[in-house]
């Protein structure tokens, strides 16, 4: 017997910070707010984590710096990241959303991959699904979501992103190469600004053009992901949900808006996100050993280096030192950066650790 079709769901909140800021202050709503870094009347350094919809309608965009956010939109309501408090709305969501699946797979803090194969017969008790989970999280937390549900994750996932904020798309296995098609390929995955470009440049724009290029070329100019493009054109993606065992690892990445070599501005960053890194931290009661720093460059060629410190610790300060060494030498004034990203690693528990403190 052939094996039942998989059903995925995929589903990202709506301007995630900005909307649990608008909950906890009802007159911020229908302003635009920005989340982020400090504007200082536009002199301030940092990026913007996200903003509100109203906020998008001037241009504002996650990862930009914040003074140009403040150019764009001087008036907006600006407020710093209160990452705790998203954090534990992000926690209470996804035992909701865990609730409905057979296979669970969050992904970062405001988004998750549901197979509901099993709990489901058709497409169309999938969207019932989907509504259901929908007005759970309105009426639980006050805040909407987008759903995109499909034969595999990738489908789903740019489904989600089609109708935002409060959408539902459902795409099947058949309509799939059919949704994808008129769609640019920058929506795909892994396809960052220079592979568009060198696309582009082929004369593919849409993923209906990369669908009906010639695969064995596309396999010849870009690898192995030039062959997976072509898969993911033709809406193929057989990549599981992952339940996630024990936390392995910690860590937060950001994309610039724009590739920057404004050093100060990576290395304000590469702070606050040591200082998210090591909230969370606190907040599982952990004990970490390794630091990891990852650069990726404009041109997406990324680089990740490590240390492991010779002893357990907890304490920002260790983190944001080692993160700021492990960066240095990939700060390279002809290098624009895109992402940067820190991880910490090699855990133990907090608890294990007062028994190793007082047996030392
Ligand atoms: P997203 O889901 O990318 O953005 P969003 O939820 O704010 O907006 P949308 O309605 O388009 O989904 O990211 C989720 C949260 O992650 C976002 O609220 C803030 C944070 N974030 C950053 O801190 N930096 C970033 O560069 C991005 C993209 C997101
Ligand atoms: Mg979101």
């Amino acid at each position: 017997m052939a094996e039942k079709k998989r059903i995925i769901l995929h589903v990202d909140m709506d301007h995630f910070f900005t909307a649990i800021e608008e909950r906890m202050h009802p007159e911020y709503r229908g302003k635009p707010v920005i989340v982020g870094a400090d504007p200082k009347e536009g002199k301030g350094r940092g990026v913007v984590s996200t903003c509100n919809y109203e906020a998008r309608k001037y241009g504002v965009r996650s990862g930009m710096p914040i003074s140009r956010a403040w150019k764009l939109c001087p008036n907006a309501i600006y407020l710093p990241v209160n990452y705790e408090l998203y954090t534990k709305v992000s926690e209470r969501i996804m035992a909701i959303l865990r609730k409905y699946a057979d296979k669970f797979e969050s992904w970062g803090i405001d988004e998750a991959f549901l197979d509901v194969t099993t709990r489901v017969k058709d497409y169309a008790e999938a969207e019932a699904l989907a509504r259901q989970i929908k007005k759970e999280i309105l009426e639980k937390e006050g805040l909407t979501c987008s759903i995109g549900i499909g034969p595999n994750k990738l489908v789903a996932k740019i489904a989600s992103d089609h109708q935002k904020p409060d959408g539902l798309t459902v795409v099947t296995e058949e309509e799939a190469e059919k949704f994808l098609a008129p769609l640019p390929v920058r929506k795909l995955l892994w396809v960052g600004r220079k592979t568009e470009q060198k696309l582009r440049a082929m004369g593919i724009k849409t993923i209906g053009d990369l669908a009906r290029h010639d695969p064995t070329v596309l396999a010849e100019t870009f690898g192995v992901i030039g062959t997976q493009l072509y898969l993911m054109a033709h809406g193929i993606d057989k990549s599981e949900v992952e339940e996630q065992r024990q936390i392995k690892s910690i860590s937060r990445d950001i994309t610039f808006e724009e590739d920057t070599s404004d050093f100060n501005l990576v290395l304000d960053t590469l702070e606050k996100l040591a200082e998210e890194v090591h909230n969370d931290l606190m907040r599982q009661q952990l004990y970490f050993k390794t630091v990891t720093v990852r650069v990726r460059y404009e041109n997406f060629e990324t680089h990740t280096h490590s240390r492991t410190l010779p002893f357990m610790t907890n304490r920002l300060q260790d983190l944001k030192k080692t993160a700021k060494e492990l960066i240095q030498d990939y700060l390279k004034p002809e290098r624009k950066i895109r992402l940067i990203g820190v991880r910490v690693s090699n855990f133990i528990s907090a608890e294990k650790q007062k028994t190793l403190d007082t047996a030392s």
